[in-house]
Protein backbone atom coordinates (compact mmCIF):
# COMPACT_ATOMS: atom_id res chain seq x y z
CA UNK A 1 0.00 0.00 0.00
CA UNK A 2 1.02 3.59 -0.31
CA UNK A 3 2.62 5.29 2.86
CA UNK A 4 4.10 2.39 4.16
CA UNK A 5 5.22 2.93 8.05
CA UNK A 6 7.89 0.05 8.78
CA UNK A 7 9.41 0.10 12.22
CA UNK A 8 12.33 -2.54 13.28
CA UNK A 9 13.38 -3.34 16.56
CA UNK A 10 16.50 -5.50 17.94
CA UNK A 11 15.67 -8.08 20.19
CA UNK A 12 18.12 -8.88 23.04
CA UNK A 13 20.08 -5.42 22.68
CA UNK A 14 19.39 -2.36 23.86
CA UNK A 15 17.60 -0.89 21.64
CA UNK A 16 14.33 -2.17 22.66
CA UNK A 17 11.26 -0.18 21.89
CA UNK A 18 7.68 -1.08 23.03
CA UNK A 19 5.22 -0.48 20.61
CA UNK A 20 3.77 2.71 22.18
CA UNK A 21 7.31 4.60 21.59
CA UNK A 22 7.46 3.36 18.17
CA UNK A 23 3.94 4.68 17.96
CA UNK A 24 4.76 8.24 18.93
CA UNK A 25 6.42 8.85 16.34
CA UNK A 26 3.98 7.22 13.78
CA UNK A 27 1.30 9.08 15.29
CA UNK A 28 3.29 12.68 14.85
CA UNK A 29 3.85 11.18 11.05
CA UNK A 30 0.02 10.47 11.03
CA UNK A 31 -1.66 13.71 12.26
CA UNK A 32 -4.27 14.96 10.09
CA UNK A 33 -4.19 11.65 8.01
CA UNK A 34 -6.71 9.01 9.10
CA UNK A 35 -7.54 6.70 6.59
CA UNK A 36 -10.86 4.88 6.99
CA UNK A 37 -10.04 1.45 5.42
CA UNK A 38 -6.81 -0.17 5.08
CA UNK A 39 -6.69 -0.04 1.25
CA UNK A 40 -8.02 2.75 -1.26
CA UNK A 41 -11.09 0.97 -2.18
CA UNK A 42 -13.27 1.65 0.42
CA UNK A 43 -13.35 -2.09 2.24
CA UNK A 44 -15.06 -3.71 -0.59
CA UNK A 45 -14.13 -7.18 -0.63
CA UNK A 46 -12.57 -7.89 -4.33
CA UNK A 47 -10.02 -10.08 -3.12
CA UNK A 48 -10.21 -13.76 -4.57
CA UNK A 49 -13.82 -14.67 -2.80
CA UNK A 50 -13.08 -18.55 -3.86
CA UNK A 51 -16.26 -20.31 -3.56
CA UNK A 52 -15.06 -23.02 -1.16
CA UNK A 53 -16.55 -24.54 2.06
CA UNK A 54 -16.03 -24.16 5.68
CA UNK A 55 -13.03 -25.94 6.95
CA UNK A 56 -13.13 -24.85 10.03
CA UNK A 57 -15.21 -22.81 12.28
CA UNK A 58 -15.98 -21.15 15.77
CA UNK A 59 -18.40 -18.42 16.57
CA UNK A 60 -18.15 -18.46 20.07
CA UNK A 61 -21.73 -19.02 20.95
CA UNK A 62 -21.16 -21.62 23.03
CA UNK A 63 -19.64 -19.26 25.89
CA UNK A 64 -16.81 -21.97 27.12
CA UNK A 65 -13.54 -23.06 25.49
CA UNK A 66 -14.15 -25.78 23.26
CA UNK A 67 -11.70 -28.39 22.40
CA UNK A 68 -10.18 -26.87 19.52
CA UNK A 69 -8.44 -24.57 21.64
CA UNK A 70 -6.14 -24.50 24.56
CA UNK A 71 -5.39 -21.23 26.24
CA UNK A 72 -1.83 -19.40 26.42
CA UNK A 73 -0.23 -16.51 28.03
CA UNK A 74 -2.60 -16.31 31.12
CA UNK A 75 -1.44 -14.05 33.65
CA UNK A 76 -3.04 -12.16 37.02
CA UNK A 77 -4.82 -8.88 35.79
CA UNK A 78 -5.64 -10.00 32.26
CA UNK A 79 -8.31 -12.51 30.93
CA UNK A 80 -9.43 -14.07 27.65
CA UNK A 81 -13.14 -15.05 28.00
CA UNK A 82 -15.48 -16.60 25.86
CA UNK A 83 -19.02 -15.03 27.10
CA UNK A 84 -21.63 -12.96 25.21
CA UNK A 85 -21.13 -15.57 22.35
CA UNK A 86 -17.93 -13.74 21.60
CA UNK A 87 -14.34 -14.34 22.81
CA UNK A 88 -13.75 -11.06 25.09
CA UNK A 89 -10.40 -9.53 26.25
CA UNK A 90 -9.62 -7.84 29.45
CA UNK A 91 -7.12 -6.06 31.14
CA UNK A 92 -5.75 -4.17 33.93
CA UNK A 93 -3.36 -1.01 33.77
CA UNK A 94 -1.36 -2.26 36.24
CA UNK A 95 -0.23 -5.09 33.88
CA UNK A 96 1.59 -4.99 30.16
CA UNK A 97 0.23 -7.99 28.43
CA UNK A 98 2.78 -9.84 26.24
CA UNK A 99 0.26 -12.21 24.31
CA UNK A 100 -2.87 -13.58 25.89
CA UNK A 101 -5.39 -15.67 23.89
CA UNK A 102 -6.38 -18.98 22.20
CA UNK A 103 -4.34 -21.44 19.91
CA UNK A 104 -5.17 -24.14 17.83
CA UNK A 105 -5.21 -27.52 20.44
CA UNK A 106 -4.03 -30.89 18.93
CA UNK A 107 -4.30 -29.30 15.09
CA UNK A 108 -2.78 -27.18 12.79
CA UNK A 109 -2.60 -26.11 9.25
CA UNK A 110 -1.00 -27.99 6.57
CA UNK A 111 1.56 -24.71 4.93
CA UNK A 112 1.97 -27.05 1.55
CA UNK A 113 -1.75 -26.30 0.64
CA UNK A 114 -3.29 -22.47 0.43
CA UNK A 115 -5.15 -21.55 3.36
CA UNK A 116 -8.10 -18.47 3.91
CA UNK A 117 -9.12 -17.67 7.25
CA UNK A 118 -10.70 -14.28 8.47
CA UNK A 119 -12.40 -12.99 11.96
CA UNK A 120 -14.42 -10.31 13.16
CA UNK A 121 -12.99 -8.08 15.78
CA UNK A 122 -13.86 -5.32 18.01
CA UNK A 123 -12.15 -2.85 19.80
CA UNK A 124 -13.48 0.73 20.84
CA UNK A 125 -10.95 1.56 23.71
CA UNK A 126 -9.58 4.62 23.64
CA UNK A 127 -6.43 5.23 25.64
CA UNK A 128 -2.95 7.28 26.07
CA UNK A 129 -1.79 3.40 26.70
CA UNK A 130 -1.22 0.70 24.39
CA UNK A 131 -3.52 -2.42 23.28
CA UNK A 132 -4.62 -4.34 20.52
CA UNK A 133 -6.36 -7.88 19.32
CA UNK A 134 -5.43 -9.91 16.64
CA UNK A 135 -5.62 -13.07 15.30
CA UNK A 136 -2.19 -15.03 13.29
CA UNK A 137 0.02 -17.48 12.79
CA UNK A 138 2.85 -19.02 14.54
CA UNK A 139 4.96 -22.36 14.08
CA UNK A 140 5.31 -22.81 18.17
CA UNK A 141 2.45 -24.86 19.56
CA UNK A 142 2.42 -23.45 22.86
CA UNK A 143 2.14 -19.65 21.69
CA UNK A 144 3.51 -16.81 19.48
CA UNK A 145 6.68 -16.37 21.67
CA UNK A 146 9.35 -15.53 19.45
CA UNK A 147 8.05 -16.93 15.57
CA UNK A 148 4.65 -15.44 14.60
CA UNK A 149 2.74 -13.13 12.02
CA UNK A 150 -0.18 -11.37 13.56
CA UNK A 151 -2.69 -9.04 12.43
CA UNK A 152 -5.18 -6.95 14.37
CA UNK A 153 -6.86 -3.54 15.30
CA UNK A 154 -6.13 -1.54 18.49
CA UNK A 155 -5.25 1.71 20.15
CA UNK A 156 -1.90 3.54 20.89
CA UNK A 157 -2.01 7.58 22.63
CA UNK A 158 -4.97 8.03 21.37
CA UNK A 159 -4.13 6.99 17.70
CA UNK A 160 -6.54 4.15 16.89
CA UNK A 161 -5.11 1.88 14.18
CA UNK A 162 -5.09 -1.64 12.14
CA UNK A 163 -1.82 -3.46 13.20
CA UNK A 164 0.80 -5.94 11.49
CA UNK A 165 3.64 -7.34 13.07
CA UNK A 166 5.91 -10.49 12.84
CA UNK A 167 8.81 -11.85 14.49
CA UNK A 168 11.27 -14.06 12.65
CA UNK A 169 13.20 -15.47 15.60
CA UNK A 170 15.58 -12.30 15.20
CA UNK A 171 13.94 -9.50 14.27
CA UNK A 172 10.09 -7.77 15.10
CA UNK A 173 8.49 -5.68 12.57
CA UNK A 174 5.75 -3.83 12.63
CA UNK A 175 3.16 -1.87 10.48
CA UNK A 176 0.19 0.58 11.61
CA UNK A 177 -2.90 2.36 9.48
CA UNK A 178 -4.97 4.88 11.10
CA UNK A 179 -8.70 3.27 11.73
CA UNK A 180 -12.29 5.11 12.53
CA UNK A 181 -14.47 1.74 12.68
CA UNK A 182 -14.30 -0.15 15.86
CA UNK A 183 -15.71 -3.50 13.77
CA UNK A 184 -13.53 -4.92 11.21
CA UNK A 185 -13.57 -7.88 9.81
CA UNK A 186 -9.39 -9.07 8.80
CA UNK A 187 -8.37 -11.69 6.05
CA UNK A 188 -5.01 -13.64 6.03
CA UNK A 189 -4.58 -16.30 3.12
CA UNK A 190 -1.60 -17.74 1.95
CA UNK A 191 -0.80 -18.93 -1.66
CA UNK A 192 1.37 -22.12 -0.94
CA UNK A 193 2.96 -22.21 -4.45
CA UNK A 194 5.08 -18.86 -4.12
CA UNK A 195 5.09 -18.63 -0.50
CA UNK A 196 3.10 -15.39 -0.08
CA UNK A 197 1.26 -14.59 2.78
CA UNK A 198 -1.88 -11.60 2.60
CA UNK A 199 -3.46 -9.38 4.95
CA UNK A 200 -6.32 -7.66 4.40
CA UNK A 201 -9.47 -6.03 5.72
CA UNK A 202 -11.21 -6.52 2.77
CA UNK A 203 -11.28 -10.10 1.49
CA UNK A 204 -8.90 -12.74 0.37
CA UNK A 205 -5.78 -12.88 -2.26
CA UNK A 206 -3.49 -10.23 -3.72
CA UNK A 207 -5.92 -7.86 -4.49
CA UNK A 208 -6.58 -5.10 -2.15
CA UNK A 209 -4.45 -6.47 0.68
CA UNK A 210 -2.92 -4.20 2.79
CA UNK A 211 0.50 -6.33 3.53
CA UNK A 212 2.07 -9.13 1.80
CA UNK A 213 4.72 -11.37 2.88
CA UNK A 214 6.92 -13.47 0.60
CA UNK A 215 8.43 -16.47 1.50
CA UNK A 216 8.00 -15.88 5.52
CA UNK A 217 5.70 -18.87 6.42
CA UNK A 218 7.94 -22.13 4.37
CA UNK A 219 11.01 -19.63 4.28
CA UNK A 220 11.25 -19.03 6.92
CA UNK A 221 10.06 -21.77 9.20
CA UNK A 222 10.23 -24.07 6.84
CA UNK A 223 7.43 -26.98 5.93
CA UNK A 224 6.23 -27.17 9.53
CA UNK A 225 2.66 -26.86 10.73
CA UNK A 226 1.33 -23.67 11.65
CA UNK A 227 -0.78 -22.75 14.67
CA UNK A 228 -3.58 -20.35 14.65
CA UNK A 229 -3.66 -17.91 17.47
CA UNK A 230 -6.46 -15.50 18.61
CA UNK A 231 -4.96 -13.07 20.89
CA UNK A 232 -4.53 -9.35 23.15
CA UNK A 233 -2.02 -7.61 24.12
CA UNK A 234 -1.50 -4.50 25.72
CA UNK A 235 1.10 -2.56 27.43
CA UNK A 236 -0.59 -1.19 30.44
CA UNK A 237 -3.78 -0.66 28.81
CA UNK A 238 -6.93 -0.67 30.82
CA UNK A 239 -9.58 -2.75 28.98
CA UNK A 240 -13.43 -3.59 30.78
CA UNK A 241 -15.49 -6.30 29.42
CA UNK A 242 -17.42 -5.61 26.09
CA UNK A 243 -14.81 -3.37 24.39
CA UNK A 244 -12.27 -5.41 23.06
CA UNK A 245 -13.36 -8.73 21.26
CA UNK A 246 -13.26 -11.03 18.93
CA UNK A 247 -15.72 -13.53 16.49
CA UNK A 248 -16.62 -15.85 13.95
CA UNK A 249 -13.48 -17.19 13.14
CA UNK A 250 -13.54 -19.13 10.07
CA UNK A 251 -11.04 -21.13 7.68
CA UNK A 252 -12.78 -21.18 4.87
CA UNK A 253 -9.74 -22.94 3.07
CA UNK A 254 -6.85 -25.18 4.08
CA UNK A 255 -5.94 -28.76 5.23
CA UNK A 256 -5.72 -29.17 8.65
CA UNK A 257 -3.35 -31.92 10.00
CA UNK A 258 -3.68 -33.76 13.57
CA UNK A 259 -1.84 -35.75 15.47
CA UNK A 260 -5.47 -37.35 16.24
CA UNK A 261 -6.21 -39.80 12.80
CA UNK A 262 -10.08 -39.32 13.32
CA UNK A 263 -10.17 -35.97 15.13
CA UNK A 264 -12.79 -33.30 14.20
CA UNK A 265 -11.48 -29.95 15.50
CA UNK A 266 -15.73 -28.78 14.64
CA UNK A 267 -16.32 -31.72 17.12
CA UNK A 268 -16.94 -29.80 20.25
CA UNK A 269 -18.21 -32.81 21.99
CA UNK A 270 -14.82 -34.46 23.63
CA UNK A 271 -15.06 -38.02 24.64
CA UNK A 272 -12.38 -38.87 27.20
CA UNK A 273 -12.06 -42.88 26.06
CA UNK A 274 -11.71 -42.02 22.15
CA UNK A 275 -8.46 -39.32 22.81
CA UNK A 276 -5.80 -40.71 25.66
CA UNK A 277 -2.93 -38.14 26.20
CA UNK A 278 0.17 -39.12 26.45
CA UNK A 279 3.50 -38.09 26.79
CA UNK A 280 6.63 -38.20 24.18
CA UNK A 281 9.96 -37.33 24.90
CA UNK A 282 12.93 -38.27 22.11
CA UNK A 283 15.94 -38.77 23.35
CA UNK A 284 18.30 -36.82 22.40
CA UNK A 285 16.46 -34.46 21.69
CA UNK A 286 19.25 -32.86 19.79
CA UNK A 287 18.60 -34.43 16.23
CA UNK A 288 21.84 -33.74 13.24
CA UNK A 289 20.48 -33.66 10.56
CA UNK A 290 23.65 -35.37 8.96
CA UNK A 291 24.19 -38.34 11.88
CA UNK A 292 25.06 -41.58 10.12
CA UNK A 293 22.24 -42.88 12.04
CA UNK A 294 18.52 -43.07 10.75
CA UNK A 295 17.07 -43.63 13.77
CA UNK A 296 15.14 -41.71 16.38
CA UNK A 297 13.37 -43.76 19.15
CA UNK A 298 10.41 -42.23 21.06
CA UNK A 299 9.79 -43.15 24.37
CA UNK A 300 5.50 -42.42 24.46
CA UNK A 301 3.96 -42.37 28.00
CA UNK A 302 0.56 -43.46 28.89
CA UNK A 303 -1.50 -42.23 31.56
CA UNK A 304 -2.22 -44.22 34.57
CA UNK A 305 -5.02 -46.92 34.20
CA UNK A 306 -3.71 -48.14 30.52
CA UNK A 307 -2.60 -51.77 30.68
CA UNK A 308 -0.19 -53.25 28.73
CA UNK A 309 -2.39 -55.06 27.39
CA UNK A 310 -4.56 -52.26 26.20
CA UNK A 311 -1.43 -51.95 23.71
CA UNK A 312 -2.01 -52.64 20.26
CA UNK A 313 1.36 -54.09 19.31
CA UNK A 314 0.33 -54.64 15.65
CA UNK A 315 -0.67 -51.04 14.85
CA UNK A 316 2.46 -49.09 14.45
CA UNK A 317 2.42 -45.63 15.83
CA UNK A 318 3.13 -42.77 13.50
CA UNK A 319 5.25 -39.65 13.68
CA UNK A 320 4.29 -35.91 12.87
CA UNK A 321 4.81 -33.83 10.89
CA UNK A 322 5.23 -36.30 7.76
CA UNK A 323 2.98 -39.04 9.16
CA UNK A 324 6.16 -41.46 9.13
CA UNK A 325 5.29 -44.66 10.46
CA UNK A 326 7.56 -46.45 13.17
CA UNK A 327 9.01 -49.44 11.78
CA UNK A 328 9.23 -51.18 15.07
CA UNK A 329 7.69 -50.64 18.89
CA UNK A 330 7.68 -52.58 22.23
CA UNK A 331 5.95 -52.01 25.55
CA UNK A 332 6.52 -52.59 28.64
CA UNK A 333 5.72 -51.25 32.81
CA UNK A 334 7.48 -48.81 34.04
CA UNK A 335 8.24 -48.51 37.83
CA UNK A 336 5.39 -46.36 38.63
CA UNK A 337 2.84 -48.55 36.77
CA UNK A 338 2.06 -47.08 33.66
CA UNK A 339 2.82 -48.43 30.15
CA UNK A 340 5.59 -46.90 28.33
CA UNK A 341 6.03 -47.72 24.16
CA UNK A 342 9.49 -47.62 22.65
CA UNK A 343 9.15 -46.66 18.72
CA UNK A 344 11.71 -46.32 15.81
CA UNK A 345 11.22 -44.21 13.08
CA UNK A 346 12.71 -42.87 10.28
CA UNK A 347 15.50 -40.05 11.09
CA UNK A 348 16.14 -39.16 7.12
CA UNK A 349 11.59 -38.84 6.76
CA UNK A 350 11.42 -36.70 9.72
CA UNK A 351 14.28 -34.65 7.85
CA UNK A 352 12.76 -34.21 4.87
CA UNK A 353 9.17 -33.23 6.59
CA UNK A 354 11.19 -30.65 8.22
CA UNK A 355 12.93 -28.76 6.25
CA UNK A 356 14.79 -25.93 8.79
CA UNK A 357 17.06 -26.57 11.17
CA UNK A 358 16.31 -25.35 14.89
CA UNK A 359 13.42 -26.14 17.14
CA UNK A 360 10.49 -28.13 16.23
CA UNK A 361 7.24 -29.71 18.05
CA UNK A 362 6.85 -33.01 16.86
CA UNK A 363 3.78 -35.32 17.62
CA UNK A 364 3.12 -39.14 18.01
CA UNK A 365 -0.51 -40.81 18.16
CA UNK A 366 -1.15 -44.39 17.89
CA UNK A 367 -4.14 -46.92 18.27
CA UNK A 368 -5.00 -48.91 20.99
CA UNK A 369 -6.51 -51.93 21.28
CA UNK A 370 -9.82 -51.00 21.80
CA UNK A 371 -9.58 -48.74 18.56
CA UNK A 372 -9.02 -45.68 20.40
CA UNK A 373 -6.33 -43.13 19.74
CA UNK A 374 -3.27 -41.80 22.04
CA UNK A 375 -0.91 -38.81 20.84
CA UNK A 376 1.59 -36.93 22.46
CA UNK A 377 4.28 -34.08 21.85
CA UNK A 378 7.29 -32.85 22.60
CA UNK A 379 10.49 -30.23 20.85
CA UNK A 380 13.21 -31.14 19.73
CA UNK A 381 16.21 -29.38 18.39
CA UNK A 382 17.72 -29.85 14.72
CA UNK A 383 20.92 -28.87 13.76
CA1 LIG B 1 -20.59 -15.27 18.34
Amino acid sequence: MDGLLALKRKQGGNEIMNRNIILFVIVAVFAGRVLVCLNSSGGIAQGQTTASGVVLQDNFDDNKTGTMWKKFGTMTGAAVTETNKRLEFTAASSVSVPFIGYISDKWWIDPNQDFQMKIDLYFDTNSYNSGWICFGLTSDATGPNNNYVTLGIGCSGLFQNYWREWNDGSITRMDFEGRVMSGVTLYLSYDSWYDILYLSDSGYGEKGSWQTMSKFVKGTWGTVPVYVFLAATTESMTITAGHAYLDNFVIEKGKLGSPYSDVDPNNDDPDPTTDVAATVSIVPSVIKRKATSDRIIAVIGLPQGIELGDWDSTTMPVMSPGSIKADSQTAFVWADDTVKILASFSRASLMSAITTDGQATVYVSGELEDGSNYAGSCKITIE
